[in-house]
């Protein structure tokens, strides 16, 4: 073999090493990277309405999250998202923030943290215990 085939070999062994390395994350299983991405996400809580829009929100694991919280009531709300241990008060007709980096993976569950009353929708009842939504973290 030629100096240059063996030189082409090294090349091409160190490169494809290093982009296996480069996807395979520290449990072993293969990923892409990708860049950690600022998110920006309003959640409103609507007038007389007792519940979140959007109910259902998705990010990507490492996404810095920032969540923007409208409460266009007169009296307060709150969320809260247990197992990322995030709890905020969302003071009456005020919007607000929360901020965390998306580190798990899975279906997070969020509700209302400040009881907050009830009231006819449409003809439906509502109450505080329908303020839940959801935040999935996709790996
Ligand atoms: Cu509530």
């Amino acid at each position: 073999m030629s100096k240059n085939t063996i030189l082409i070999i090294v090349v091409v062994v160190m490169f494809v090493g290093g982009l296996i390395f480069k996807l395979t994350s520290k449990d072993g299983s293969i990923k892409i990277d990708r860049a950690p991405q600022k998110v920006a996400i309003t959640i409103v809580s609507p007038k007389n309405q007792w519940k979140f829009i959007p109910d259902k929100i998705t990010v990507k694991q490492y996404d810095e999250v920032t969540l923007t919280l409208v409460n266009e009531d007169e009296y307060d709300h709150g969320i809260a998202i247990d197992l990322l241990g995030i709890n905020t008060r969302m003071p009456r007709t005020s919007t607000s923030t929360v901020s965390f980096t998306a580190t798990k993976t899975g279906t997070f569950n969020f509700y209302c943290s400040v009881a907050c009353g009830e009231g006819m929708v449409d003809g439906k009842k509502r109450t505080h215990y329908d303020m839940l939504g959801s935040l999935i973290i996709e790996p």
